[in-house]
């Protein structure tokens, strides 16, 4: 390696990596050291466009200069204030703009510092407002095959992901799922919503059928399922939820870890959809990726019934260390800064269309069994090995990687979900290298 490469480490054994092959990484070890923009660097300094925005989450792409300067500045100013029973102002700015940004009922924030802290504080209000208003019998909860809500407890819990839940108990109790929307018998290679399945949101009918409605605190569902291979909702379907959990006095909570800010096109899925849930669970793109931070969007109505009784009592008994701090803050408002002066929102809906034809211009290549698209995302299902789950999504994966493209993969599907600064050139090149990797696959 050249001097003036940067170097790696060369040991590699103290650090369990998260949701990796720890075996394989590191006989063969893949180290990004610096971004910029739409492309990462290695280690031995080749250039790898992103098409996953890191994780779901660099929506504004790397390195951008609002950003970073306002971490900087932020941390020599203010680094930390206690987050219980004091504030700082950023904290309130934020709440304040993020309120502006989401749907109109969505009228109060509470900060965390992950998407599952983001789903574990959304399942909680919603169980504690309904015991709030006199309703303490429910306590169930309502998720979906296939669904992520991240990996606390709560949210593997209603989540339906299985190798996510079987190694870890028995999960909460009084939990119960809806089918998943994935019909690919009907639907493969639909461009954006999917004409079958709205009536895969009845099944929440005969759920509240089952355990009694009273009993039901709140259902969760993703809008569009990102982690588990892109799943769109089907026309109608989120309608149909929505209708049901109404009349059954049962909370609609969207977790838009992913499709908020900006992934479709709009700031957040509920809008995109023009449906709108009673709690919306948000993070990643919330501070463009750069320093963890989530946050619950709540309605007033939700809010307002926890402010009762004498007002030196806390209402709500939540929180973490971290929610609100300064740093985050400050990146949150530098990211919401460049969404809205960059008009990255309007990038995303503005090439959706063309990052649609690009999707489709896969048909026909080997082993591709469906695609799926919507604003800036992409699912690209591949027929599995026989006998070998997921080893063709990820040997793409590796060649991608060699070849200067970063995409995910789920089983055999792989996630695409670009920073929405990408040009058209640049779609043409993601799609040009993943050509050239299904081309060679075996
Ligand atoms: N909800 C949803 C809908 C998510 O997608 C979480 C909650 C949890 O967020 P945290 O910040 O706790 O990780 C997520 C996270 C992938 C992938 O490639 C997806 C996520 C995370 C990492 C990888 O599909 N989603």
């Amino acid at each position: 390696m050249a001097l003036d490469r940067p170097s790696v480490p060369n040991d590699l054994s103290a650090f369990w990596m998260p949701f990796t092959a720890n075996r394989q990484f590191k006989k063969a070890p893949r180290m990004f050291v610096s971004a910029d923009g739409m492309y990462y660097k290695t280690a031995d300094g080749r250039e790898v466009l992103d098409g996953t925005s890191g994780l779901w989450c660099c929506n504004a792409g790397h390195n951008q200069p609002r950003i970073v300067e306002a971490i900087r500045a932020q941390a020599g100013e203010l680094d930390y204030a206690p987050a219980f029973q004091m504030g700082h102002p950023k904290a309130f700015e934020l709440a304040t703009r993020l309120r502006d940004l989401a749907p109109e009922p969505m009228e109060h924030v509470f900060f965390t510092n992950s998407g599952s802290e983001s789903v574990e504080t959304a399942l909680k209000i919603a169980i504690a407002y309904h015991r709030a208003r006199g309703e303490a019998t429910r306590t169930r909860l309502i998720g979906r095959e296939r669904g992520y809500h991240g990996v606390n407890f709560g949210g593997i819990s209603v989540g339906g992901i299985v190798n996510n839940r079987k190694f870890f108990g028995s999960l909460l109790n009084g939990v119960d799922h809806l089918p998943h929307t994935h019909l690919p018998e009907k639907n493969a290679f639909s461009r954006g919503q999917p004409e079958y399945g709205a009536e895969l949101a009845d099944e929440l009918e005969r759920i509240a059928a089952l355990h009694g409605p009273e009993t039901i605190a709140a259902c969760i569902v993703e809008p569009m399922a990102g982690s588990t291979g892109v799943l769109m909702p089907p026309k109608g379907y989120l309608e149909r939820l929505r209708e049901i959990c109404t009349r059954h006095g049962i909370l609609l909570i969207f977790d838009e870890v992913i499709t908020g800010f900006g992934r479709l096109g709009s700031s957040f899925a509920a809008e995109h959809f023009g449906v709108m849930p009673d709690l919306i669970t948000t993070a990643k793109g919330l501070t463009n990726g750069v320093i963890p931070m989530g946050a619950v969007l709540a309605t007033a109505q939700i809010h307002d019934a926890f402010m009762q009784g004498p007002e030196h009592l806390i209402e709500l008994f939540h929180g973490y260390t971290y929610s609100g701090n300064p740093i985050a803050s400050a990146a949150g408002l530098a990211t919401l800064d460049t969404y809205r002066e960059d008009g990255l929102f309007e990038n995303a809906a503005d090439l959706s269309g063309y990052w649609e034809d690009a999707v489709h211009s896969l048909r026909g290549l080997p082993h591709v069994i469906d695609l799926r698209n919507m604003g800036l995302i992409a699912g690209i299902e591949l027929e599995p090995i026989p006998g070998e789950p997921t080893r063709r999504a990820f040997t793409a994966f590796l060649e991608a990687y060699e070849k200067g493209l970063l995409i995910r993969t789920t089983g055999d599907i792989i996630a695409l979900s670009p920073p929405l600064i990408i040009t058209r050139a640049q779609i043409d090149k993601l799609f040009g290298i993943l050509t050239a990797v299904l081309k060679g696959l075996a």
